[in-house]
């Protein structure tokens, strides 16, 4: 499949995606959504890729739904917003979440709408200091979607969550990282090298280990401890047949650096 609304391109077990429609901000239409689907299932397919990147182009991260396309018109016969929820939002929040390995979200500027809560469905987001993030659904009549209404509160707590999302402000980069909404905010000129420094960090890990990571943590949004303990007992006698543990201790012990062979 060819792309038109998306960049993507894999090199050294590093996938790297963009969202490509500057001129609407990175909003999402259907054709984006078919697009960013068929890439993330090459990334759950290709056993080589051990990171995936998502970023957008120009001066935008990603505006949440293109509110020109059709499927949202003011004035039309009333749509089934469910139905698009159904068909690309809910998938694609799951797609990254369910990934067997580390997703980075480059948030290179305004994060609004769906396009915010896409970025917090990555595992670590990376945002630049001019950057924003803002739960626009509230100025149309909407509630928090792609999953807004569970990594708020989860993240920054029902008080800022309730804020944020009723008022739908602008949260500029600094204070969400100082919330714990995002990883880290730095400054516009040093996003690039943060982020391509984590991407070689990450691809260079034990990559089923880390996705066995991401799947105990979120897990335990749902669990009881002692229904966690149990799950991290059966991904550690799991993840300690693997290659990559006999190689981390072997490094560890020889005092050289681990070759980790990844998913
Ligand atoms: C846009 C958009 C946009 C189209 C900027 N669409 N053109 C909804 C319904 C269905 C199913 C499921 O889920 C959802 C989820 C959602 O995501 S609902 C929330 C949708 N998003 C928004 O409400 C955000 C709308 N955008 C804005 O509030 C502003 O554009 C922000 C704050 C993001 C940026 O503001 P500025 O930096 O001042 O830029 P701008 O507003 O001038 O936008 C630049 C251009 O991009 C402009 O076009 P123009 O032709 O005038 O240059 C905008 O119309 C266009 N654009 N967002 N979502």
């Amino acid at each position: 499949m060819g792309y038109e609304n998306i960049l993507f391109e894999s090199e050294g077990g590093i996938a790297r995606m963009t969202l490509n429609r500057p001129e609407r901000l990175n909003s999402f239409n259907d054709a984006m959504h078919t697009e960013v689907r068929d890439a993330l299932a090459r990334v759950k397919a290709d056993a080589s890729l051990r990171v995936l990147l998502l970023t957008g182009s120009g001066r935008a991260f990603c505006a949440g739904q293109d509110l020109g396309d059709r499927a949202v018109a003011p004035g039309a016969e009333p749509v089934d917003l469910g139905a698009s929820i159904e068909r690309n939002y809910r998938p694609l929040v799951l797609a990254l979440r369910h990934l067997p390995l580390p997703v980075v979200c480059a948030v290179n500027g305004v994060a609004a709408g769906a396009g915010a809560n896409i970025a917090l469905a990555c595992d670590i987001v990376v945002a630049a200091k001019s950057a924003s993030f803002i739960q626009a659904f509230s100025k149309i009549g909407l509630i928090p979607d792609s999953g807004g209404t569970y990594f708020l509160p989860r993240l920054v707590g029902s008080a800022r969550a309730i804020g944020l999302a009723m008022l739908g402000e602008r949260l500029i980069a600094e204070q969400a990282a100082e919330w714990g909404l995002i990883w880290q905010c730095v400054e516009d000129n040093e996003l690039h090298e943060t982020v391509e420094k984590l991407l070689r960090t990450l691809a260079g890990a034990p990559t089923a280990g880390l996705a066995a990571t991401k799947r105990a943590l979120y897990a335990s949004a749902e669990n009881s401890l002692a229904t966690q303990l149990d799950f991290e007992r059966d991904l550690q006698r799991e993840l300690g047949r693997s290659a990559d543990y006999q190689e981390g201790v072997a490094a560890f012990t020889a005092k050289r650096a681990p070759r980790f062979a990844g998913r």
